[in-house]
Parts: C-alpha cells; structure tokens; sequence
C-alpha cells in the first residue's frame, strides 16, 4: 500500500502534496512502481496532531481520489475515520476503507462500509491521535492489542462488514512505545493467530525506526536512513505473515519483496545457473 497524504503535517510527508495535481501524480507514480492500493488521507495522525473537520477532509481528499481512482486500475483507499468522508471517497472511486480508529471514532463508519461492500482495515489505537501517547501503557502490549483488536474485528464482522474484505493492524506508533512496536513486530505471528484475519502493518519512516537503527548501525536517522530500517522491517512482516504494508518508498519496497519472493522460490540449481 503506497501513501498519499494530503495534509500539511504528516510528520515525513507533510505538505508536499497539498496541491490536488501533485498529490495524483504521487498517487499515479506509487502505482506505476507496484503498489497494490493506494491510500489517501487528509488528516495527520501524528502524535499530538489537531482533528481537521469533515468539510476540510474533503476538499483536500476528494480530487486526488477521483484523480487517482479514474487513471489507475489499481485500488484506491480512503485514510479517515470519518463515515461522511468515506462515503464521498467510495463514490468518486474508493475501494477500501483505512480507518486508524478502527471503528470507534464514528459510530456510522461500520454500517456504512457494510452496506457498500467496501474493503476495510481496522486499526488499533487508543483515545485519539491528540492522548494516545499518555495510553501506551500494557501489562502485556501483544496479549492486550490482540485482544482489543479482534474486539474491533468482532464488530465489523457484526455490523456486515465483508470477512473476506477485512484487515487488521495492530497500529504501530499509535498508542505504542517504541519498545511496545518493537515487541508487536516480533509476536506478528501470535498477533495474526489472536486476531482471525489477515494483517497489515504501518512502519514507513516511523521515528522507533531511529532507536533501530542506531542499535544497528552508525547511520544518521534522516530519510534515508529511515526508508532502510522500513525496507528491513516490510520484509521482517512479511516473513511473519503480514498480508499488506503501508509504505511511503513504494518502488523500494516493491524490489525488497519481489527478492523476497525470489529467494523463496530458488532452488540451489536455479541460484547456480
Ligand atoms: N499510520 C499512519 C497513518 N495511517 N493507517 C494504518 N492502517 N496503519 C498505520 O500504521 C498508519 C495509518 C501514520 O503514518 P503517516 O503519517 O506517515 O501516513
């Protein structure tokens, strides 16, 4: 999954796509470079970041969405948790709702992607991107976000939301120490079996990418430095069973993967010839 975000405060992205033009073309090259979706979100999720308004959401979303969904065959996902803007995101060519709230935030979000049939991924997080820093507090981080996210699962499911169309993701960063994404990313197996449906993971240039890295290496934490550890841990998922990241550096995760996929299908006469 490739991201687009269209705000002005996404702590990598933040701002270089504000304008509807450049945020398609983005959306078009990730495609072109192998994503299988492409995410389009108008509101910051980082720590700290200030809710945006119903109204703002769309005027920054709903362009790139109907941009991007009607020059590519590749599927297109609304980040929000918002049902209003989901909605007018399927309408102009969304297939598939992210929502980091996983279902808690609107209370019509379930309903609504039921009743279109939309894909839909539920994340986990607590209380809202403004307090969850001061929620990241587990007796056992891997035992309790599984919990907490079939829980999630459980009332998608309920509510009529397609099983065959459902992803879970334990939400790294959200609501989660650096430790915590840390032990999440190492019991990803556990946390696949607990859930019941497949997952996808977001660490694309997340700063506990920067304690990794200088316990690995002597690299300075800047981009690039950060699109490594992220190549490093997509592969980490996937070896563990994830079914989908959710990465900025599309073209190079796409060749981390399809390596991955050679290595799994060689045979030592085929690595000799
Ligand atoms: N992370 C961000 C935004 N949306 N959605 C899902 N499902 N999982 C994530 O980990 C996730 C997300 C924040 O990262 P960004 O600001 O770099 O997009």
């Amino acid at each position: 999954m490739g991201i687009v975000n269209v705000t002005p405060d996404s702590f990598s992205d933040g701002g270089s796509y504000l304008d509807p033009e450049a945020a398609i073309a983005h959306g078009l090259e990730l495609a072109e470079a192998g994503a299988a979706v492409i995410d389009v979100g108008g509101e910051s999720t980082r720590p700290g970041a200030d809710p945006v308004d119903a109204d703002e959401e769309l005027r920054r979303v709903l362009a790139v969405v109907r941009g991007v969904a009607g020059q590519t065959a590749v599927a297109v996902s609304i980040d929000t948790t918002k049902a209003v803007v989901a909605r007018a995101a399927l309408d102009a060519g969304a297939v598939m709702v992210n929502d980091v709230s996983g279902g808690t935030a609107d209370p019509d979000m379930l309903a609504l992607v039921a009743q279109t049939g939309s894909a839909y991924v539920a994340m986990h997080t607590r209380g809202t991107p403004r307090t969850m820093q001061s929620e990241a507090r587990y007796a056992s981080v891997v035992r309790e976000v599984g919990d907490e996210l079939r829980s999630r699962v459980e009332r998608a499911l309920a509510a009529g939301v397609d099983p065959r169309a459902l992803l879970a993701d334990p939400g790294i960063g959200f609501a989660k120490t650096g430790e915590h994404n840390l032990a999440l990313l190492r019991a990803l197996p556990d946390l696949a079996a607990r859930v019941g449906v497949p997952l996808m993971v977001g660490t694309s240039r997340k700063s506990f990418l920067a304690h990794l890295m200088a316990a690995a290496t002597d690299a300075d934490d800047d981009r690039r430095g950060r699109d490594d550890a992220t190549l490093a841990t997509t592969v980490w998922c996937f070896e563990r069973g994830a079914t989908l990241v959710r990465v900025h550096d599309v073209a190079g995760s796409r060749r981390a993967v399809d390596l991955l996929d050679a290595l799994e299908r060689a045979t030592p006469e085929g690595m000799a010839a």
